[in-house]
């Protein structure tokens, strides 16, 4: 693909969204790695912005939810930090731990907004992460923020969402680890939710290409959350939060391959990895490999097929 990019690398050292620490150390992991120069490599001209802080907050113990201040004051800088960024070019959030989305699509859904775009968000993740601070039974506010961005209750003292996202404008893939009141929740809902199951049994690249052919007739902007554990923990390990029975490497890199063909990404999250857990970095640079993949790095290069 020859659409050279802005790519604008921010760190996000949030290791607030769940009690395992380690996400803190995912910025400099990504760096190390060689985000940055994979991406230069490619045609791409590349910023690295340094990395984000919370916006000033004082802790205070909750009986459940966990680092709740932090979390908003993160929820904060992130999304005045994503919504800028998005002004500039593709913002490449390095996090850090999910919750980190609560900031950056609430940013990218302001940013859309100003453009007078509707914005979409695909989510790879074995998680839906789709509770509200009181249907969590963990009290980790990473398996919130599609809860949240979709103007579900609860989330006092968060900013405000006006409009919440669309159901119709999100598509969940590589489902395998669904609480209860997140699925009794979904099902209420028009969200695109692709388990395991359908991707053995019908492939990764159809459900894909449906989502991004309504992405594209609508003129959509599209925000895109990866979690480390999409992918299967026997490749990618350094996730506090495995779940057995992943997507492949192939299927990791064909989602990312189908992403930059379409030229619909405008904003990407690398998320949970967390470096304490890895095997000599090779979780960090499986991320790095699937970046490049999602800018353009090919074996060959072929025609777009319909699939
Ligand atoms: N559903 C579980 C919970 O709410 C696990 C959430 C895990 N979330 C992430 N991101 N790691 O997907 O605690
Ligand atoms: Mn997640
Ligand atoms: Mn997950
Ligand atoms: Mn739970």
């Amino acid at each position: 693909m020859s659409n050279q990019q802005n790519c604008i690398l921010l760190g996000v050292p949030l290791d607030s969204g769940k009690r395992r620490r380690g996400c803190l150390m995912g910025p400099d992991a990504y760096r190390t790695a060689g985000l940055e120069r994979a991406l230069r490599d490619l045609g791409h001209s590349v910023t690295d912005r340094g990395n984000v802080a919370p916006a000033p907050f004082h802790a205070k113990e909750h009986e459940k939810l966990h680092a709740l201040e932090e979390t908003i004051a993160w929820t904060e800088s992130l999304a005045a930090a994503a919504d800028a960024a998005m002004d500039d070019g593709l913002p490449i959030f390095m996090g850090g731990d999910h919750a980190l989305a609560l900031g950056t699509v609430l940013g990218a859904m302001r940013n859309a907004e100003k453009a007078g775009r509707p914005l979409f968000v695909l989510w790879l993740d074995a998680h839906t992460d789709f509770h509200t601070p009181q249907t969590s039974d963990s009290g980790n506010l990473h398996g919130t923020p599609l809860g949240y961005v979709t103007g579900r209750e609860g989330f006092d003292g968060f900013p405000v969402i006006d409009s919440p996202l669309p159901h119709d404008n999100i598509a969940m893939i590589g489902l395998r680890s669904v609480d209860a009141a997140e699925r009794a929740a979904l099902q209420e809902t028009t969200v695109t939710y692709v388990d395991m199951r359908e991707i053995d049994e019908s492939g990764i690249a159809k459900p894909l290409q449906r989502f991004l052919n309504k992405v594209a007739a609508a003129g959509g902007m599209l925000h895109v959350s990866l979690d480390v554990d999409f992918l299967d923990p026997s490749v990618a390990p350094a996730v506090g939060t495995t779940v057995p029975g992943g997507a492949t490497v192939r299927e990791g890199h064909l989602v990312m391959e189908m992403l930059s063909d379409s030229g619909l990404m405008t904003s990407l999250d690398l998320v949970e990895l967390n470096p304490f857990l890895d095997e000599r970095g090779r979780t960090a640079q499986l991320m790095v490999d699937l970046t490049a993949s999602a800018f353009g790095r090919r074996v060959f290069d072929r025609p777009t097929r319909a699939y």
